[in-house]
């Protein structure tokens, strides 16, 4: 049956143009060769590598479907996930730091930015001369940010913001923070989200880093502070108000974990089906067991199915008629099918699967973050209950 690295047992590479197969297999090569000998150790001491930005950047994997104009490579929308599904295949770690840059720092400024922010921002983003975070989350909201308490209030010449961020990946590490606050519309007399471009260096910032996490460890996941910071009037992003702001960003990052997760499932099947063809128990491999066959025809099938499901999300995408609840459908569905394929590929490499000789314990503790961040399994199954019914359910 072949090299199943990549896992391709429907032809997939027939619904794709030369240059989504080419940016692919160029990721492919890159991670294998110069990120994969690096990441062990990373997670075992549980710091990012960030050695590899300028490489991430130089693969123009930031921000990948912006336009040219901003520095950005303008790519599909189906190369830009196909990326993500390789940067995942290395870890959750990787694609997470890319996911953050391009969909929730680089998209809401070209998004709802003024051109002047766009010009100002972008390249530099792109190039990784300014690392982004973006602060949703709150210690007390999490699957509800439209409670947040963060606050902007206008005063002369910007905005003095207050509130606390939990969670927020890159926060330590970054020069910007995409910052969402309640400001009051004086017109409307009530308040309003908003999204705020802070620089991390303003006085009354802080971001300290969470750490003892036995998940995502390859990367950097803080607590953003903000004591009576000072935002100029040209950090306001404009153009957008409301929840709707934040959750259009999430929609972009939703779509490339989609695609991200299916990376860390094909580490997982293709570690496991290695090892049980070498693996000798009763004087045979494993992989001619049965219930050991059982689990592998399982995970192929799950793979093929969520691959097929990108693709499609990709064109549709593309087509720019994409709807929120098919990423959410997107991202649940092949969130809990990649950590069942990492599970049940743990479970075969034995003992030896609890290692950090192999990538797949690690795959595993990583897709129990990303199962959960970008909107809960839960919340995306809500998300589709709503789509089908026209009944939220949320409270
Ligand atoms: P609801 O009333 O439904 O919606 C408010 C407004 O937003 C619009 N909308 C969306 N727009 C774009 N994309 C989406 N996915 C959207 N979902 C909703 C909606 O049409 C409405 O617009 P308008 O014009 O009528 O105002 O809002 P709700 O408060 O009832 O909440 C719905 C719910 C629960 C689905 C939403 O709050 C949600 O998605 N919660 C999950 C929160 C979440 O995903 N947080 C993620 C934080 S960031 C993160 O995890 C980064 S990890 C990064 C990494 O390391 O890779
Ligand atoms: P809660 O909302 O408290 O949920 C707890 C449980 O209750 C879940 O099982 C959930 O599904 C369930 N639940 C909640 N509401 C309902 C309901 N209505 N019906 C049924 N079940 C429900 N956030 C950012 O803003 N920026 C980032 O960069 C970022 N990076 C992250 C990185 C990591 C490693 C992690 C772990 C999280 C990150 N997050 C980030 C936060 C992430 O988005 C939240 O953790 C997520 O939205 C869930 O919120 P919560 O953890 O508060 O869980």
């Amino acid at each position: 049956m072949g090299n199943f690295t990549g896992v391709d047992f429907y032809e997939i590479d027939s619904l794709l143009t030369e240059d989504e197969i080419t940016i692919r297999d160029t990721v492919r090569g890159w991670v294998e060769e110069k990120f994969l000998p690096v990441i062990e150790d990373a997670y075992d001491n549980a710091y990012f590598p960030k050695e590899i930005i300028p490489q991430v950047a130089e693969l123009g994997l930031l921000g990948a479907t912006l336009p040219e104009k901003y520095g950005c490579a303008g790519v599909s929308a189906t190369a830009y996930g196909l990326a993500m599904q390789e940067l995942e295949r290395g870890d959750s770690g990787l694609r997470s730091f890319a996911s953050v840059q391009g969909s929730l720092v680089m998209y809401p400024i070209y998004a709802y930015g003024t051109e002047e922010q766009r010009m100002k921002y972008l390249p530099k983003l792109a190039k990784a001369e300014l690392i982004g975070c973006f602060g949703l989350t709150e210690p007390d909201f999490g699957s509800d940010p439209g409670g947040m308490i963060t606050r902007a209030v206008k005063v002369d010449g910007g905005y003095m913001i207050n509130g606390a961020k939990m969670w927020i990946t890159n926060g330590t590490v970054a020069d910007i923070a995409i910052v969402w606050a309640k400001l009051k519309n004086e017109e409307k007399g009530r308040d309003e989200i908003k999204g705020f471009i802070v620089d991390t260096r303003s006085k009354g910032f802080s971001a300290p880093e969470q750490k003892r996490k036995h998940s995502l460890r390859a990367s950097v996941t803080s607590e953003l502070v903000l004591q009576d910071v000072f935002v100029p009037d040209d950090g306001l992003l404009p153009n957008v108000s409301g929840l709707k702001g934040p959750l259009g960003c999430l929609t972009q990052a939703r779509f490339g974990i989609a695609f991200g997760v299916v990376g860390a499932a094909m580490a997982c099947f293709h570690t496991a089906t290695e090892y049980a063809k070498g693996r000798i128990m009763f004087g045979k491999p494993i992989g001619q067991f049965q219930l050991v066959q059982q689990k592998l025809a399982i995970m192929l099938t799950e793979i093929t199915k969520a691959q097929l499901v990108c693709i499609q999300l990709g064109r549709i995408k593309e087509r720019g008629t994409l709807k929120p609840e098919q990423v959410s459908l997107a991202k649940r569905n092949n969130c809990e099918i990649a950590l069942q394929t990492a599970r049940e590929a743990r479970d075969i490499l034995g003992a030896n699967g609890i290692t950090s000789e192999y990538p797949v314990m690690r795959h595993m503790c990583n897709l129990e973050s990303v199962i959960t961040y970008e909107g809960t399994h839960n919340i995306h199954t809500l998300v589709l209950g709503e789509a089908v019914t026209g009944l939220p359910a949320y409270r």
